[in-house]
Order: C-alpha cells, then structure tokens, then sequence
C-alpha cells in the first residue's frame, strides 16, 4: 500500500515541481489527486478530508506560493502531515529471543487478518527472516486454501492441519515445526471472531497459552469509521 502511495505522491509533486510559480490552483489540483491517491490507498475518507483541509491551508499561505522553492515547501508540509497522520513513533514489532518469534492476527470477520498475514509474511521476509505462516481458521470454508494460495504465490510455506484439528492444536503443532525447521517468525492467521462469541474468545486465550505470541495483532478495516480498535491495531482493510 505505500509503495503505490509513495509512486502516487511522487508523480503529483512531479507535475508540481515543473510548474516553477505554482498558483492557489495548483495547489488545489495537486491536492485533488492526493486526495484520490490516499482514498485509493484504504485510508478513511474523514481523516483524508481532514489531511486535505490542513494541507491545503498551509500550502496556498503567502510563505509557500511566494517562495523561492514553492513545490519543495508543499512537499515539506504533506510529508510533516503524513508525519503526523500516521504517528510520529514507529513501534517496530517485537522480537522473541531465542525465536520462533511467534505473531497471532485477531480481528473481527473479513477485516483483512489472512490478507496482512501474507503481507507481513512477505515483509519479513524481505528483512531476511524464515517464515511460517499458520492456517489456524477451520471454521471459514476455504479460509485454508486462501493462505494457501497467497503462499504459493509468495513461495512461503503454509502450515496447516485441515479443518478438524483444533486451532490451539495446529498453533503448537506449527511452532514445534517452526523450532526444528528453524523459522525465524511464525504467524498465525485467526479465525474471524465476535467478542460475544465465548467460545471462540476462549479459543484465542487457548492459543495464547500454548505458544506465547509475542505480538497479538488487533486487525481492523481501516475504512470503517464504526471500528474501534482497543488493542495494538493494524489497518488490514
Ligand atoms: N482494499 C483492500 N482490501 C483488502 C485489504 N486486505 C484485505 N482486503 C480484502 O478484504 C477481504 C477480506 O480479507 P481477508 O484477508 O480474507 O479478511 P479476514 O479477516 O482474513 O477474513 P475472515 O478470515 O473471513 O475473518 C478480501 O476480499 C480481501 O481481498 C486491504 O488492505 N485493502
Ligand atoms: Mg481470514
């Protein structure tokens, strides 16, 4: 997702930067296409509204479009906004010393946990880590197949156990495969829950118990403004 954001932002200042003198309507119309790129990019459309409004009142103000550099100013003013959007402490994911280091994705249905898992697979990979993915959800028809099939696509291997075995089962199976295969990271893909459900909330405690996740991840639909995360949330949608 930032990778084609970063492509998407890029392109604009570009355009931007040719233009030397830049006008309040340049500004607006560069803004317009932030605007797409970041609604584009899954961010919610009040906080994009919002980054919008603030951009753009910095941005047309007489110190920009008066100065020397106007495009490399305006560029100043979005990079301190995303700054300040995205949280200006990055809190890197923990490591379990001695590894596995294990990671357990939770969130409601359809948020995005199996999605993220891969992408975060992929992620660490690229940091040189050994991962495991883990098919934890036998409740959701083809939610297996689905982790799967982003495995295969990524070449990282997938544990799973079929729908009968039981998710706190397959988690410590996954880690004791994940110990002698000398995987570096293993994560968990959760089935989709309700915090109603007791059994299931059990279930997820069970889990817990038996492999001591250092990173319990709160997936959320990062466009869904009725979402509220309580936990360490990941925007997943
Ligand atoms: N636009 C967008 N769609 C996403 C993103 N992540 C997941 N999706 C889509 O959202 C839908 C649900 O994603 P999953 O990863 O299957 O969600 P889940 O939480 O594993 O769902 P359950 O296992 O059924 O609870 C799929 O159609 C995904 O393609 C994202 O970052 N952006
Ligand atoms: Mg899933």
């Amino acid at each position: 997702m930032f990778e084609s954001l970063s492509d998407r932002l890029q392109a604009v200042f570009q355009k931007l930067g040719s233009k030397g003198v830049l006008t309040e309507e340049d500004v607006r119309e560069a803004m317009k296409q932030v605007r797409l790129a970041l609604l584009e990019a899954d961010v919610n459309f009040r906080v994009v509204k919002d980054f919008v409004a603030k951009v753009t009142e910095q941005a047309i103000g007489e110190e920009v479009t008066k100065s020397l550099t106007p495009h490399q100013q305006v560029i100043k003013i979005v990079h301190q906004e995303l700054i300040n959007l995205l949280g200006a402490e990055n809190v890197p994911l923990q490591e379990a010393r001695p590894g596995p280091t294990v990671i357990m994705l939770v969130g409601l249905q359809g948020t995005g946990k199996t999605t993220l898992a891969a992408k975060l697979a992929l992620h660490l990979r690229k940091k040189g880590k050994r991962v495991l993915l883990v098919a934890a959800d036998v409740y959701r028809p083809a939610a297996i197949t689905q982790l799967q099939a982003l495995g295969r696509q990524l070449n990282i291997p997938v544990y799973s156990e079929g729908t009968q075995a039981s998710p706190p089962d397959i988690a410590e199976h996954a880690l004791e495969h994940a110990r002698k295969e000398l995987f570096n990271v293993v994560i968990i893909d959760t089935a989709g829950r309700l915090q109603i459900d007791e059994p299931l909330m059990q279930e997820l405690e069970q889990i817990e118990n038996r492999v001591h996740p250092i990173e319990r991840l709160l997936v959320v639909d990062a466009t869904d403004r009725e979402s509220r995360p309580s936990d360490r949330a990941v925007a997943g949608g």
